[in-house]
């Protein structure tokens, strides 16, 4: 008897998977790849379901004999291993980034003679019914609020890019990239107080209110379904830190990071160019213990921001403040730094991973843009926030055409370099 492999991501079985069961079934003995937790968030939308709720959705499924779990998004284990005389799909496959996993399937098929076969995939009413519906649970807060720890346990290092609007919201949502042959995409959102405030033509001092900073998580929230990571500055006084955790909750953020400044907040890259006075250590304590108190849920994550290295305070200072903002409740670290070089940073993740294993470490590389991400990973970084980019590359973009525009008199020198008016109206989801 023939064996046919098909591998499933799903957590809600509909007609297009029976589909493929059925045709597969014509072929052999059907046995189903769930794919797991890691490498489903590398490309697909996060899993409403646990793993193994998959595999025994999958197993229940009339016609499948067996069930086994694929690790690797490019079916690397599972074909050497199986080496199925059949890999069925359905034929979206066919194009846009996962073409590159088709093709690496064919290859490996190719070794021992296995056959791929495409199946005409399923996209009627009743799939983009359930599609929308997997959407919206995610987009919940209850569904929502938890996702950073649950990615903190399934990822070497947490992805964050900075959004300020529904419509870099969007883009943090949606982008998913193909390169050597693998998938990736962003897995939350930064709201930076920097690119906030900057989208609203203010400065960067805490002068755009909480409220106003709410606006800008709903609409990020109508859209997406990414965790957040809400920069709170200093939190302000900690009377009113407390009730902003609660908001912040309520709004299905995940964790907000406040630094241990005080006074009138500057942006941190403007170092000690300018007057900043951080808190002390008993002062930013106090905020992050009320704020702790004041959670309801288990889920949400107070994340303590240390400026020492910004301010010129030293190693050991931040060391010191790492540990005592620890030990005051924080969830997680932030460290940041403005120099070109990375090593301060890693000098201090060292450091303090000698003495806690535990605690997730954040950090910002917007000056220190030559480190990886896998070298971060590898120094116990947990978290890493792309905090300006996208605002830092609309802005010139959009100089430029209002430049253009003035100068030629016309708008048509520059609509080679613009998305096309059909693009742009596609972008947005519509019900
Ligand atoms: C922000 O994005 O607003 C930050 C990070 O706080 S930084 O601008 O580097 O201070
Ligand atoms: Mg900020």
């Amino acid at each position: 008897m023939k064996t046919v492999y098909t591998c499933f991501c799903t957590d809600v079985i509909h007609e297009g998977h029976l589909n493929i069961i059925n045709e597969a079934k014509k072929l052999g003995k059907v046995i189903v790849g769930c794919l797991s937790d890691e490498a489903l968030i590398r490309y697909n939308k996060f899993p409403t379901i646990s793993q193994e709720d998959r595999v025994e959705l999958y197993k229940a499924l009339e016609g499948v004999e067996e069930v086994v779990i694929q690790n690797d998004m490019l079916y690397n284990d599972v074909i050497p291993e199986i080496k199925p005389d059949y890999i069925v799909h359905g034929d979206n496959w066919k194009a846009g980034p996962e073409k590159s996993i088709r093709d690496h399937v064919e290859l490996l098929l190719k070794e021992y003679g296995g056959k791929l076969v495409d199946i005409p995939y399923t996209y009627n009413e009743d799939v983009k019914k359930i599609d929308l519906q997997l959407k919206e649970k995610l987009a919940m807060p209850e569904y929502r609020r938890k996702r950073l720890r649950q990615l903190l346990k399934l990822t070497p290092i947490v992805k964050a890019m900075e959004a300020h609007s529904g419509l870099t919201g969007l883009i943090v949502e949606k982008t998913v990239v193909e390169h050597e042959g693998k998938l990736d995409q962003f897995d939350a959102m930064w709201i930076s107080s920097l690119c906030d405030s900057t989208a609203k033509g203010k400065p960067d001092i805490e002068l755009v209110d909480m409220t106003s900073r709410f606006r800008t998580i709903d609409d990020i929230t109508e859209v997406t379904t990414k965790p957040i990571i809400f920069d709170g500055d200093t939190g302000g006084l900690t009377e009113h830190f407390v009730y902003t955790v609660r908001s912040l909750e309520k709004m299905g953020v995940s964790a907000v990071i406040i630094e241990d400044k005080k006074g009138l907040k500057k942006n941190s890259l403007f170092g000690t160019e300018v007057k900043q006075t951080q808190a002390t250590i008993e002062e930013m304590s106090a905020k992050i213990a009320a704020g702790k108190k004041a959670q309801l849920t288990d889920d949400f994550m107070i994340i303590a921001r240390i400026e020492s290295l910004i301010l010129e305070q030293g190693m050991e200072d931040a060391l010191a403040r790492a540990h005592a903002f620890v030990a005051a409740g924080a969830d997680g670290i932030m460290i940041h730094s403005r120099k070109k070089e990375p090593d301060e940073i890693l000098e201090f993740c060292d450091k303090f991973r000698k003495d806690n294993k535990e605690t997730p470490i954040v950090v910002v590389p917007s000056s220190f843009n030559t480190i990886t991400e896998e070298e971060l990973a590898a120094h116990g970084v947990n978290i890493v926030i792309y905090a300006n980019q996208l605002t830092r590359s609309a802005f010139p973009a959009m100089q430029q055409t209002a430049e253009d525009i003035l100068k030629y008199h016309r708008a048509k020198e520059v609509d080679d370099r613009l998305m096309s008016i059909k693009q742009i109206i596609t972008l947005i989801d519509e019900i």
